[in-house]
């Protein structure tokens, strides 16, 4: 049964891109635009009501929310990114709530803010982010000064959602100085191949 992630590469949709790169399995991408409308139409509205993107179908599965998806994907498609035992899947569910919980909110804000024009730009706003963000960061960082990845002593799904949450980081510049174990981690997700050509597709997508 075939695989169809749903949504343009240059929205969350890259998180599962990068994740069905890793595990070397075949999709077909229809990337559904919502900056076109294309995620309101009825037709996609029966796939995903929310009217978000990524959305996937995988023969009668059909599910939202990327970093289920890529948990899901992880599961079906063993390989040495997946969880191997019940302890590594809590640790992966645990770490990828944490960067909904207590990334993500800041990192789309500040993401979003710096794409409008400066004068519409919440300053304010974007400096109490980046200020919050320094707990969470330091969290990581001090669980990474004696650990290469987040579960299992090997890079798994866990850092790949984790890191993808953590994406818009890196090109509205947030300081990692202060988190050296952070910055080493990070370069070392978003040098993987996978990551690398998932961030190319995402890039060359034109809207
Ligand atoms: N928690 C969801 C968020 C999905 C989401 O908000 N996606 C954005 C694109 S990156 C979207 O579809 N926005 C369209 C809208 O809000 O109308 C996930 O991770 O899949």
């Amino acid at each position: 049964m075939s695989l169809t992630i749903y949504g343009t590469p240059a929205s969350r949709t890259s998180r599962v891109i990068w994740m069905a790169y890793e595990l070397g399995i075949e999709f077909d991408n229809d990337p559904v635009n919502p900056r076109k409308g294309e995620a309101r139409t009825p037709e996609y509205l029966a796939i995903n009501p929310n009217g978000h993107v990524p959305s996937m179908r995988d023969g009668d599965l059909v599910m939202w929310e990327s970093l289920a998806i890529n948990l899901y994907l992880a599961k079906k498609h063993v390989s040495e990114i997946s969880p191997k035992d019940p302890e590594e899947e809590a640790l992966a569910t645990q770490w990828s709530m944490w960067g909904l919980n207590e990334i993500e909110p800041y990192s789309i804000f500040l993401i979003q803010n710096s794409r409008k024009p400066d004068d519409q730009q919440d300053h304010p706003r974007a400096a109490d982010s980046s200020e919050t963000l320094k707990s969470p960061m330091k969290v990581l960082d001090d669980i990474l000064a004696d650990r290469e990845w987040l579960v299992g002593g090997r890079f798994t799904v866990a850092d790949l959602n984790v890191a993808s949450v953590m994406g818009p980081l890196r090109p509205v510049k947030f300081d990692f100085e202060p988190f050296p174990n952070v910055a080493k981690w990070f370069l070392a997700c978003a040098s993987r191949p996978a990551a690398v050509k998932a961030r190319e597709l995402q890039m060359a997508q034109v809207d």
